[in-house]
């Protein structure tokens, strides 16, 4: 596999699909780990069905994995995932959030947005935040693959949207193990999962230029246990230092 032509496509597309990142029995350990984080999730008091993003309880949603179980960590700052993040939008970068849709049998596809216009308003000139997906299932369109525009990542403005936007959705495929990038900036939506018997588990990161607020409060959301055995790297990745926004700080006007 040629990364570059892989982060060629994502410039020029809005996206690309890197297989055989996880092998297969990687895969199933972090799957096992996802439903364990479930339950957690819900032990804790947050509820992981029916929170208002989906039709119906079908699909099961994680947050905050990052303080559930380090797997979750270190898939978050894997070094290819960090490699194609800072290659869309540069050195600079927090981690937004992380968080996984498992859709099973007979869920239904959400609201079609990008998730660059739920952190920033439009226009979106630029890709200022990106989401890798982490396919824990084989991905397609039957079991409920998220779907994207083609080309959408050029979309500056809302109204530019086609009007018969939600024909031209078209499903990611990957294999269990591929991560998808897709530029922030992408309209997509869930699939509906039509299977009998099928799961589709993935897991998104999303990351964001460092000038823009994450969309989880991580100073608020990770326990202090967490924090502890975090280095200093991922502490600034998360922005749990004092300083922020130093990024449009550091080219100072020279006198
Ligand atoms: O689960 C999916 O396929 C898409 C989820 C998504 O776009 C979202 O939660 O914002």
């Amino acid at each position: 596999m040629d990364i570059r032509q892989k982060k060629a496509q994502l410039d020029k597309e809005g996206y690309c699909v890197i297989p055989d990142v996880l092998d297969a029995e990687t895969v199933e350990t972090v799957r096992a780990k996802l439903w364990g984080a479930a339950e957690k999730s819900e032990k804790r008091g947050v509820p992981t069905r029916n929170i208002g993003l989906d039709p119906n309880e079908h699909n099961v949603r994680v947050f905050n994995l990052i303080d559930l179980d380090p797997v979750f960590i270190d898939l978050i700052r894997h070094p290819l995932a960090t490699d194609i993040v800072s290659h869309l939008l540069g050195g600079s970068f927090l981690i937004s959030n992380f968080t996984a849709n498992i859709a099973l049998p007979g869920s239904k596809s959400m609201a079609l947005h990008s998730d660059q216009g739920i952190v920033v308003p439009e226009p979106w000139f630029q890709p200022w935040s990106i989401n890798i997906i982490w396919c824990l299932n084989d991905v397609r369109a039957e079991n409920g693959a998220t779907r994207f525009i083609p080309g959408s990542q050029t979309v500056a403005w809302r109204k530019d949207l086609p009007k018969d936007a939600r024909e031209r959705l078209v499903p990611f495929e990957a294999k269990a193990g591929s991560i998808i990038a897709m530029d922030g900036r992408v309209w997509h939506t869930s699939g509906a999962n039509v299977t009998e018997d099928e799961e589709r588990a993935l897991l998104f990161g999303y990351y964001s230029k460092s000038f823009i607020r994450p969309q989880q409060n991580w100073n608020a959301a990770l326990s202090p246990e967490t924090i502890a055995g975090l280095d200093e790297e991922m502490q600034e990745r998360l922005g749990l230092g004092a300083a922020a926004n130093v990024e449009l700080g550091r080219p100072l006007v020279q006198a």
